[in-house]
């Protein structure tokens, strides 16, 4: 470990508490020039480090900075495989296709604190500033049929819904199909990218992509999604990014393993946005009211037309607004 690393550790697992530089020094066996070099490289990663003359240096309570050892920290042993974490890259989907493409095991996990590519479906992207949000994407390499991909982006879902609840205590919604919003705000969209083996005519592998707006980013929303997204607190909180990667990843994985099963699919359904309400669904063949009834064990839409007749709708190309 670094003279860096080392401090992170030290500070971190002393939050709130001042250190003598001197006392730091002892510990980590290095000078005190080196350790006043390493508090400036913290403080360049974006760590808040107090520093007072004749008291020492204090990693601020509030602090959430997202870091292996932090995610690590938070995470159950042998739920992720591998962890990449990224300051900075394009997209996290498009760096684990790579790592999946050259052989990376299921479970390997890449976070980013920021994208400068975030995809969404579709061809949109996916608004993806610093220091607020999580850019998480995970691999999967699953036995299930194709036609089921479904489930793994509505039992992601409902991981992000239970987490965000557990630790934030806010009430969340799923809009069908991979959207989770808080008092009618988007926090957060889901884009599971597969690629299929063509000779086995199963999956190759899955990428998972998740993107949560944990804080409203400096200077707001951009205009264009102003209107939609939301963030899932306002005020900073020690480690929650941390907390809820590690939250997230874990609840997912169990879903995961489970999967045929659909043990994730009362949590899923109960949080439905709209059931009841009238609805236009949107697709590349025009608009369609409906009255949104429930979904399917497929988590397909059961959907009542003006006429009387029933429906079910699946995702694809497909989404739903309400109609007022
Ligand atoms: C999604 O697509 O919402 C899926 C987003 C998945 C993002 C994750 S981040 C980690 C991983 N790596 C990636 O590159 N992607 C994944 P969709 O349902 O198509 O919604 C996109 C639409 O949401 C945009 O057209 C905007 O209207 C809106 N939007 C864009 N950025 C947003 C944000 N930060 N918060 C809320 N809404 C946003």
């Amino acid at each position: 470990m670094t003279v860096k690393e080392k401090l992170k550790q030290l500070l971190n697992d002393n939050r709130g508490q001042f250190l003598s530089g001197e006392q730091i020094a002892d510990t980590i066996g290095c000078t005190r020039g080196a350790v006043w070099k390493a508090v400036h490289a913290l403080e360049n990663e974006g760590y808040k480090i107090q520093a007072v003359t004749n008291k020492g240096y204090c990693m601020a309570e509030e602090n959430d900075i997202i870091s292996q050892e932090g995610i690590k920290r938070f995470i159950r042993e042998g739920v992720i495989s591998e962890l990449h974490v990224f300051r900075i890259t394009d997209s996290t989907n498009l760096q684990l296709k790579k790592l999946a493409a050259s052989g990376a095991p299921e479970g390997t996990l890449v976070i980013s604190g920021e994208q400068t590519a975030g995809r969404g479906r579709l061809g949109r992207s996916f608004y993806s500033p610093s220091d607020s949000g999580i850019y998480m994407s995970l691999l999967l390499r699953p036995s299930l049929h194709t036609s089921d991909a479904i489930r793994i982006t509505t039992a992601a879902a409902a991981a992000v819904a239970e987490t965000l609840e557990e630790l934030t205590g806010r009430k969340t919604s799923v809009k069908w199909v991979n959207d989770i919003y808080i008092e009618n705000r988007k926090v957060c969209g889901i884009l599971t990218e597969a690629s299929f083996n063509v000779e086995f005519g199963g999956f190759d592998y899955a990428v998972l992509g998740i993107g949560i707006n944990v804080y409203e980013p400096a200077g707001g929303f951009p205009e264009d999604i102003s209107g939609i997204a939301g963030a899932v607190l306002r005020d900073r909180a020690a480690d929650m990014r941390n907390r809820i990667i590690a939250g997230v990843t874990e609840r997912f994985t169990d879903y995961y393993r489970d999967i045929d099963s659909s043990s994730y699919f009362e949590s899923y359904r109960s949080r439905i946005m709209w059931i009841g309400k009238k609805i236009n669904i949107i697709s590349p063949a025009g608009n369609t009211a409906a009255v949104l009834k429930d979904i399917d064990s497929e988590c397909r839409l059961i959907v009542e037309y003006p006429d009387g007749t029933q429906g079910v709708v699946s995702s694809g190309e497909i989404s739903i607004r309400v109609n007022e």
